[in-house]
């Protein structure tokens, strides 16, 4: 399979293994969301990106419309946050402080 293929397939296959496993099809609930992190992602690096080893923290990130479950939009997200992440760290582009984390600010 063309690599490209093999991502945006992987990304469909991985989302739906781990979002059917439990409580709503579709979704990864908190527990869903865990198991992924764990067994899909080894990069301490990466991990660290989306807060991977604090469950909690990691939900707040990633679910951005606060329904308390990851849907596919929001796992794409995710997957372009390491994907940006892993581009800066490439290009040499380290984490800079500038102005912070950016928060979402929706309220
Ligand atoms: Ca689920
Ligand atoms: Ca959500």
């Amino acid at each position: 399979m063309a690599r490209l293929e093999a991502v945006i397939t992987n990304m469909v296959d991985i989302f739906m293994e781990y979002a059917d496993d439990q409580g709503h099809k579709r979704k990864l609930c908190k527990e869903e969301l865990q198991a992924m992190l764990q067994k899909e992602i080894e990069s301490a690096d990466l991990k660290a990106k989306i807060n991977g080893d604090d469950i909690e923290e990691a939900m707040k990130m990633l679910d951005k419309n606060k329904d308390d479950e990851i849907n596919f939009r929001e796992f794409c997200r995710c997957v372009g946050m390491l994907a940006t992440g892993y581009y800066h760290k490439k290009i040499g582009k380290g984490q800079k402080k500038g102005k912070g984390k950016d928060q979402a600010g929706d309220d």
